[in-house]
């Protein structure tokens, strides 16, 4: 929730939980934010400072047990150090490279008094200065190499979103005429049907984007890890072009490639200093035909799509692609993890809203409570999650939470009867041989719907896809839709 929260609200999300068993149900959300470079503070309780270490109960060493998940943690040992220590909590969560940090309060450090409250006004921490501002020579030299290339292309990652860049980004795109793909995390950076927008790369993106970066002679890789998910071979990517990696986190330059050139800071600060230069005007008529060529890709390469039986299933691409076009134009699409996700990834067509998902972990689960946290932040846009009936298994006990704090989203559960994304993979690696994947006791969801008083719709058939859309959109009420869809679809 605090993750979905701070996405979409810019801000730093903040979560508290109880000790020991409070503090490790949280590890998996924090893994998730690290992940995905989410800022967010998490105050855990904890035993009293006499009793750490002697197994009391609801005991649990979190700041040892989240150490890796974790931009930083914090022990409190004295009451004196609380504001300051969440001062610069705050601080270290939102700048550079964002994250979770973690404040562990011992449970009599919580009953004192501070002897005399101040709230710092700034933080003073000698060991942590990100980069912020580029390197103006580093910029120069951007801006050389982008002048002269041919073929350029940007990939751009959850970055983007984080420094809040994309009008920049967009700006700089338009400018140069420079074809764009994303990374997962960085979908919704440019509108999905923006003629300068090929998809997302990777082993589950679009054939047209991989192809448009394999046969670029410069790639500019713009707040994203070149990770391992979109790149599949980092060690190639630099045979036949030039490499730009820019990141706020030092860390991350070099770390899966070397880059040509390599530039620290905050992607708005520098594309801002970009933007300034002016324009090789003699180039863009050379870019124009490399952007044709990649409409010609895009139109040529098509994604293989099973032919799915619509009297008894609801296609699912079809669905999304459906679903995306009645939403407004800012709404806020949230996908879980499986099938499901990459049929969002792909036919979610983003136009001026968020597309939020567990990139860097995969948490399944991450959908519903993601959606509270959007809505909490954005409470007059329309907030759609999406997930498989694995999924809405791991995390339907929130729905009283959204009931209860009056949280109006629209919940859709792909009901495949398997893990689907699993039973994908048995499929292909084992013959079919499925080994707990099938769900045979997936609750009866008009049952749960009526459980928690919400509004229940199901759709098993194009025709009841398309009336179960049109009654969403006309519809204000937290609503949970069941959509069945074929148990052998394929995500790709
Ligand atoms: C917490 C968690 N457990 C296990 C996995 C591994 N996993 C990835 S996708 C998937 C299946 C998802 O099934 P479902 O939620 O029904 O969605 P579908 O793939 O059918 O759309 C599993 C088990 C995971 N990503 N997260």
């Amino acid at each position: 929730m605090a993750s979905g929260y701070a996405r979409i609200s810019g801000k730093v999300g903040v979560c508290a939980v109880t000790s020991g068993p409070g503090a490790t149900n949280l590890i998996t959300g924090i893994a998730t934010a690290y992940a995905d470079s989410i800022p967010l503070v998490c105050i855990t309780g904890q035993v009293n400072s006499e009793l750490i270490g002697s197994d009391v109960f609801q005991e649990a060493d979190i700041t040892g047990a989240a150490e890796s998940f974790v931009k930083y943690s914090y022990l409190i040992r004295d009451v004196n150090d609380i504001p300051r220590i969440f001062k610069e909590a705050f601080h270290i969560a939102s700048t550079g490279r964002k994250g979770p940090v973690l404040i562990d309060i011992p449970i009599d450090v919580q009953q004192q008094m501070i002897s005399k409250f101040s709230y710092p006004e700034k933080v003073n921490m000698r060991t942590y200065k990100p980069t912020i501002e580029g390197n103006a020579v580093q910029i120069k030299k951007v801006v050389k190499e982008v002048a002269k290339a041919k073929r350029p292309i940007i990939c751009v990652g959850g970055g983007v979103h984080l420094s809040d860049a994309v009008h920049e980004i967009r700006k700089f795109v338009k400018n140069n005429c420079i074809p764009v793909v994303s990374t997962m995390m960085g979908i919704g950076v440019m509108a999905a049907e923006d003629p300068y927008y090929f998809g997302m790369v990777g082993n589950n993106g679009r054939p047209c984007a991989n192809r448009a970066l394999n046969e670029s002679d410069l790639l500019l890789m713009v707040g994203a890890r070149v990770a391992d998910r979109a790149v599949n071979r980092p060690d190639l990517i630099t045979e036949n072009k030039v490499l730009i990696h820019i990141d706020v986190d030092p860390a991350e330059i070099g770390k899966n490639v070397g880059p040509t050139i390599p530039l620290v800071g905050d992607i708005k600060h520098i594309f801002k200093k970009i933007n300034d230069f002016e324009d090789e005007e003699d180039l863009i008529h050379e870019r124009k035909e490399w952007i044709n060529t990649l409409n010609k890709y895009k139109s040529e390469m098509l994604e293989k799509r099973p032919v799915i039986d619509t009297e008894k299933y609801v296609d699912p691409k079809d669905f999304i692609e459906s679903l995306s076009r009645a939403l407004p134009n800012d709404a806020i699409y949230i996908a879980d993890v499986g099938q499901n996700q990459i049929w969002s990834c792909r036919w979610h067509l983003v136009r001026e809203g968020r597309f939020l998902t567990s990139g860097g972990m995969g948490t399944m689960g991450y959908s519903i409570p993601a959606a509270f946290g959007a809505k909490y932040a954005a409470p007059k846009k329309k907030v759609v999650a999406v997930m498989g009936d694995g999924a809405f298994q791991m995390s339907m006990m929130e729905l009283s939470t959204l009931r209860q704090y009056g949280m109006n989203v629209s919940l859709i559960v792909f009901n495949n009867g398997y893990l689907g994304m699993v039973r994908e993979y048995q499929h292909y690696a084992l013959n079919d041989r499925y080994n707990m994947v099938v769900l045979h006791n997936t609750p009866k969801l008009d049952k749960i719907a009526e459980a928690y008083d919400m509004k229940y719709l199901r759709a098993s058939s194009k025709a009841e896809a398309d009336k179960l859309i049109e009654e969403l959109m006309n519809t204000d009420e937290c609503v949970l839709c069941e959509v069945v869809v074929d148990p052998m679809d394929l995500a790709k």
